[in-house]
C-alpha cells in the first residue's frame, strides 16, 4: 500500500459565486459540490484534500506558505489572479511543491488577456476548459505525479 498523500486545493477570487452567476461560462455546479467530489475522488485513491477559497491574494499566498511540509501537492484555480499575480506565482515557486493549475473555462476561447498566466510556469501543467472536470483531471494528474516521485 502506498503512503497517503495530502493535497491542498486552492480556489481564487469570485469562485465562491460558482453556480449562482454566469452559468453560460462557468456552469451550474457549485464550489461545495466540486470540493465534495474532489474529497470523494481523493479518498478512493488513498489521498486527502484540504480546500480553501479566498477573494484575497495574500490569504492564498499565506495558505501556500503554510502548505510547506504539510501538503504533498497543490491543485489551484487562481481565477482572475492567474493573469495578474506575480506574487502568487512566486509563492508557488518558493514552496516548490508539485502544483497543477486548473480552469473551468477555456482561456483560449475568451479575451486575449486571459491567455497569459503568471502561475503556469510555476506549475507542472494546466488543464483548462473542461468545466468542473478540469479539477477532477487535475487531481488525477497530481496524484500520478506524486506516485512517480516515490
Ligand atoms: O475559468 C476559470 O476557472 C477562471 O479561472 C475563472 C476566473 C477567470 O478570471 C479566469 O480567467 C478563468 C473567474 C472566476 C469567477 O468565477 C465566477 C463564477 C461564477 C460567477 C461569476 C464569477
Amino acid at each position: 500500500m502506498g503512503q497517503s498523500r495530502h493535497i491542498l486545493v486552492l480556489h481564487g477570487p469570485n469562485l465562491n459565486l460558482l453556480g449562482m452567476r454566469e452559468p453560460e461560462i462557468y456552469g451550474t455546479v457549485t464550489l461545495g459540490e466540486i470540493d465534495a467530489e474532489l474529497s470523494e475522488r481523493a479518498k478512493s485513491q488513498d489521498a486527502t484534500v484540504e480546500t480553501f477559497q479566498s477573494n484575497h491574494e495574500g490569504a492564498l499566498i499565506d495558505r501556500i506558505h503554510a502548505a510547506r511540509g504539510k501538503a504533498d501537492g497543490i491543485l489551484i484555480n487562481p481565477a482572475g489572479l492567474t493573469h495578474t499575480s506575480v506574487a502568487l506565482a512566486d509563492a508557488l515557486s518558493a514552496v516548490a511543491l508539485p502544483a497543477v493549475e486548473v480552469h473551468l473555462s477555456n482561456l483560449h476561447r475568451r479575451e486575449s488577456f486571459r491567455r497569459r498566466s503568471y502561475c503556469a510556469a510555476a506549475c507542472r501543467g494546466t488543464i483548462s476548459g473542461l468545466g468542473a472536470r478540469s479539477y477532477y483531471l487535475g487531481l488525477e494528474a497530481l496524484l500520478e505525479i506524486l506516485s512517480e516521485k516515490k
